[in-house]
């Protein structure tokens, strides 16, 4: 059986992945959105099944809210309900894609009116921030049109310069702004930040705290996206991730189910980067469960990263940079692969026990009797805010 190190098994140890509220809630496509008995009620609900994806994993200590989809009068309150739970509020994610005045754009909009009350929101995002103790205001942008000649792509790139700039003045303290690139959908002709060089460039206008969002199902086919993680990392504009993984478009499933070496090559970018455990960049989930069940989908994607992560940490860094040197392509080649073909799911097995938690937190979950429990006791859950 392959073992971890003392090294690798603490830099797993400190390993944190933020879920997303949405996650817990019903989602779909445009085509049908089911129901999952037990689903959360409330941003409470959510909260409490996000922690129990922690209890069994110890891989996630904080949620991410999305507003106004987990609305509520007391923040103070949903977080002292959430650090009793064991987890902390994360980013705080804004929404400028569910009114009629955005039809033609937000921050990027023509008429005056309609910018003011897209960075009004904002800035109760941040006032939202404020209460929650979130770090992290993350923005992704629904922005763009779907023929040529339909919008000014010019003037929407400095009416956007303008916008961020109020949003961003607002910051205090720790406080940062993530922007987070699309390259299409919901409009299909063009996308106000498509790209990772557009956040890049919009982001670098604002400052220091401003950085870039990547979302891994956000990228044409066939895109190198370890590459995007290695410039920004070495930008030092890397702000936070959005993990997920897609087959056809931003398909938000479960991080590594379609692509698991992908993910295996972005961790390794990430570790050889400094960004492994790098306070400065956050891990998080950006999925939505329409078929399977959610908390069990949620425990799934921790633990896909947590194992690529493991497998990543494995490469033989010596023999690789010596093979590179080297020219010996096939050499490197083998190297690298050998980590990602070894099955260190005993090893991370045998470690969590190690550590008092379940050595398979999925059967530890399917054991414990909160599905059956929240099955019982809540009716009517609601739905993340997509499809409909
Ligand atoms: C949309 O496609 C983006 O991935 C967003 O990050 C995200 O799904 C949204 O912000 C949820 O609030
Ligand atoms: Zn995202
Ligand atoms: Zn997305």
């Amino acid at each position: 059986m392959t073992t971890l190190s003392p090294d690798v098994q603490s830099q797993l140890a400190a390993q944190g992945i933020e879920l997303p509220s949405w996650a817990f809630g019903n989602s779909g496509t445009r085509f049908k959105v089911f129901t999952t008995p037990g689903t959360p009620r409330d941003p409470f609900e959510k909260i409490a099944d996000a922690a129990e994806v922690n209890r069994v994993t110890a891989l996630a200590p904080s949620v991410a809210l999305h507003i106004p989809w987990d609305k509520v009068d007391d923040y103070a309150g949903l977080r002292s309900y959430a650090q009793d739970l064991g987890v902390e509020l994360g980013t705080i994610n804004s929404n400028t894609f569910q009114d009629d005045d955005y039809k033609f754009g937000a921050l990027t909009h023509e008429d005056a009116a309609v910018r003011r009350k897209a960075i009004d929101h904002h800035l109760e995002c941040i006032d939202i921030m404020d209460a929650t103790g979130s770090r992290d205001l993350k923005i992704w942008l629904a922005e763009g049109s779907n023929y040529p000649g339909q919008a000014d792509l010019r003037g929407r790139q400095d009416r956007l310069h303008e916008s961020l700039q109020e949003i961003y003045a607002r910051l205090t303290g720790e406080q940062r702004l993530v922007l987070e690139y699309k390259f299409f959908e919901p409009s299909f002709y063009h996308t106000d930040v498509p790209d990772w060089g557009t956040s890049y460039v919009q982001v670098s206008a604002l400052g220091e705290r401003a950085l870039v969002c990547l979302d891994t199902g956000h990228h044409a086919p066939g895109t190198n996206i370890e590459f995007i993680v290695m410039q920004l990392l070495r930008l030092g504009k890397l702000g936070s991730f959005d993990f997920n993984s897609r087959f056809y478009a931003d398909d938000d499933l479960i991080v590594g189910a379609a692509d698991p070496f992908q993910l295996f090559r972005i961790l390794f970018e990430v570790i050889r980067g400094g960004g492994l455990n790098n306070p400065d960049v956050a891990f998080m989930l950006d999925q939505c469960h329409n078929v399977e069940k959610k908390i069990p989908g949620q425990i799934r994607s921790v633990l896909n990263v947590q194992e690529m992560t493991a497998r990543a940490l494995l490469v033989d860094t010596d023999a690789l940079r010596a093979a590179q040197i080297a020219g010996d392509v096939l050499a490197a080649n083998a190297v690298f692969n050998d980590a990602f073909y070894t099955d260190v799911r005993p090893a991370l097995a045998e470690w969590r026990e190690s550590r008092g938690l379940p050595a398979d937190p999925m059967a530890a979950f399917a054991a414990s009797g909160y599905q059956e429990k929240i099955e019982a006791e809540r009716v009517g859950g609601v739905q993340a805010g997509w499809g409909a």
